[in-house]
């Protein structure tokens, strides 16, 4: 039996092509994939056809396999700018009288295939003018082991198309507008640019289109191009993926551009799979990479103790609590848990929530509202500042850690009738902590609420873990906010404060009252996690050897950086060479995640490391290795060009 087929389907209604599309499968698929470009070809938007050809061929043994162009997205307005664009790459390989080639796609609509120009003398080449010179036998590799076939998709057929034109021997660039009317984006293509889709080329609802393929050589080559183009089977391997954007319906239009203009500004996120328990090390995509980006500070979700906690929970009050804590969602593990925080922050009360951010949302927005004043740290975590938002009180943003500019605020809403003043006990993405004592200094000297989020602090900052009043020695702010997510282990957020404080959420408090109480699983974990750091406080003292250890191994290689807590940023600044030096240290075997807008302002990109008590000196001293040989010295990388 042959290895691959190749599938080919074309539709026509009253003698008009309606729908094309082929495939190269395996024999296993065949059946499947004939049977949904059927359905394709049947659904198309441009009418049902009248006659559907399926054509299934075996191919050869030993397919040609191409590597896939590498691709490029250029994000423009208008077609004007696109055009114009496309004349620039092109004539940076080599093309001149790009204006007149431009003015070729007047003839290229009636055709079913490509023109074939001569790239100087600018003469048709293809044999048959009315049909000019169609590029088949060709699929992206991944088919053979997928044997799909949606729907239509764009981009994922033109990479594949692009890739084997511009293997053809002789043929030195091509360009092509789609002719489908609401597919603006098109693209140019040589072997030195690769795949350079320019999102807009026509107006929308054009349904002009077409394809020109530049030759140059002499003209006994063209039958050989021609043969490659229209005969020679060809698999496309490591077809990068883009944006589904590419493919928006007209609804979705506004979501698909925001996404491309992210997109090429280098801010677009994905998520990775890890697979296996967070810890200092992680297999991701097969590999084994150590893990500097875990909240898990102190290595409790794994640990044994904790895992067992949450099966027994389990197995005895089952996965989820079933109902709101105020009806039917409250069990021991809840209360037994609150009463424990409490204990170990020093306040008289605590209350859980599902989540941090939705602690900091709650909390804020109850406390303060119209004709309230909220005062927030400008790195302030955005939950804080969706709380801020939600709350709808009037928001004032004080200079980062400025108690003065603090000072000046507060004095400046004297007439208001309650006062918040929020902070990030430790900032998130930098690291510093809090000066509390000031803080509460000032609140109180005006009057204000005072609140700080201890979501990295706890189980990190004060001798055994129990946050920023141990670490000065001073008092508790009036609302503690904290995490079970992060040195705890589990997930879920907590509020801490006076009796009178809990009451009060307890009864206003949105996302309290309106979530599906977290289950006993994840509120054991916690409890269990909270007893080993009682229980073993050198776990604290190991994580605060671990970034002396890394912050005297960057200063060895001429990086200077604060380490005040397990979080330690390396500011980078451009976003581009942030992400780019991310993705060089997980080549080298380290997760380092580049951090971008929105999360800190726009031109701070960094490296943010988070170091865990279970990372080794090995880990450690690699890593800080591996960020000076990529950042260079003073934490002022060189360009590390465009990705
Ligand atoms: N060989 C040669 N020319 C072809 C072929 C082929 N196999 N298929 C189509 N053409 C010619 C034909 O004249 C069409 O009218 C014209 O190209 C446009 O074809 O990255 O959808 O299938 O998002 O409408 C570009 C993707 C999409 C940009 C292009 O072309 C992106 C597209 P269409
Ligand atoms: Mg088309």
């Amino acid at each position: 039996m042959s290895e691959a087929y190749s599938v080919k389907m074309r539709a026509s209604s009253g003698g008009h092509h309606v729908s094309g599309a082929e495939k190269i499968v395996s024999a296993a698929s065949v059946s499947k994939v004939a049977s949904r470009l059927v359905e394709r070809a049947l659904s198309h938007e441009r009418g049902t056809p009248d006659f559907i050809n399926v054509k299934v061929e075996a191919l050869p043994e030993g397919i040609l396999r191409l590597k896939a162009l590498p691709v490029k997205t250029h994000v423009v307005a208008t077609p004007a700018e696109g055009r114009a664009l496309a004349a620039r790459l092109l004539a940076e390989a080599g093309i001149s009288r790009i204006d007149e080639i431009m003015a070729r796609f007047s003839e290229t609509h009636s055709l079913r295939g490509a023109m074939l120009l001569d790239a100087d003398t600018l003469e048709r080449l293809e044999p048959d003018k009315s049909r000019g010179v169609r590029a088949t036998y060709m699929d992206d590799a991944a088919s053979i082991a997928r044997g799909t076939a949606g729907v239509k998709n764009h981009y994922a057929e033109a990479i594949v198309l692009a890739t084997k034109v511009q293997n053809a021997p002789g043929i030195v660039a091509e360009i092509c507008v789609s002719d489908d009317p609401d597919y603006v984006t098109g693209y140019v293509a040589t072997r030195e640019l690769g795949y350079r889709r320019i999102t807009v080329l026509k107006e929308k609802g054009d349904p002009n289109g077409g394809r020109i393929f530049l030759y140059r050589g002499p003209r006994d080559g063209v039958a050989e191009t021609i043969e490659f183009l229209e005969k020679t089977p060809v698999l496309v391997e490591d077809v990068p993926t883009i944006s589904s954007a590419a493919n928006a319906p007209r609804r979705f239009e506004g979501l698909a551009a925001d996404l491309e203009s992210r997109r090429a500004a280098g801010l677009w996120r994905e998520c990775r799979t890890l697979e296996g328990p967070t810890g200092p090390t992680a297999i991701v995509g097969g590999r084994e990479l150590v893990v500097f980006a875990s909240n898990d500070y102190l290595d409790l979700a794994r640990d044994p103790r904790v895992v067992k906690a949450a099966a027994d929970a389990a197995n005895e009050f089952g996965a989820g609590s079933g109902g709101s804590r105020l009806t039917t969602g409250t069990q021991p593990a809840h209360v037994r848990l609150e009463d424990a925080l409490a204990k170990f922050k020093g306040s008289e009360s605590a209350l859980l929530y599902g989540t941090g951010y939705m602690a900091n949302v709650g909390a804020i927005s109850s406390l303060v509202g119209k004709g309230d004043a909220v005062l927030s740290d400008e790195l302030n975590h955005a939950s804080i500042i969706d709380g801020c938002r939600l709350s709808g009180a009037d928001v004032l943003v004080y200079r980062h850690g400025d108690m003065e500019d603090l000072e000046r605020k507060l004095g400046a809403c004297r007439e208001h009738r309650r006062r918040l003043a929020v902070s990030d006990g430790v900032f998130s993405m930098d690291g510093d902590i809090l000066d509390l004592p000031r803080f509460l200094e000032v609140t109180r000297r005006h009057d204000a609420l005072s609140m700080v989020d201890e979501a990295h602090a706890t189980g990190v900052v004060g001798r055994t873990g129990r946050g920023l009043s141990e670490h000065f020695g001073c008092d508790l702010p009036d609302i503690l906010m904290g995490t079970l997510s992060k040195a705890l282990g589990s997930e879920g957020g907590f509020v801490c404060g006076s009796r009178l404080l809990v009451e009060y959420l307890r009864n206003i408090s949105r996302p309290f009252i309106f979530s599906t109480a977290p289950g006993a699983p994840a509120m054991a974990a916690a409890l269990a996690a909270l007893g080993i750091l009682e229980a073993e406080p050198e776990r604290v003292a190991k994580l605060r050897e671990n970034v002396a250890l890394f912050v005297s191994e960057l200063a060895r290689h001429g990086i200077s950086v604060r380490g005040e807590t397990a979080i330690v940023p390396i500011v980078v600044g451009d976003e581009k060479r942030a992400l780019a030096a991310g993705a060089e240290l997980e080549k080298g075997g380290f997760l380092i995640p580049a951090i971008r807008y929105p999360t800190v302002a726009h031109g701070a990109a960094r490296l943010r490391v988070a170091i865990m008590s279970a990372h080794t000196p090995g880990h450690i001293c690699a890593a800080a290795a591996a960020i000076a040989g990529i950042l260079g010295k003073a934490g002022s990388p060189p360009p590390v060009g465009n990705l």
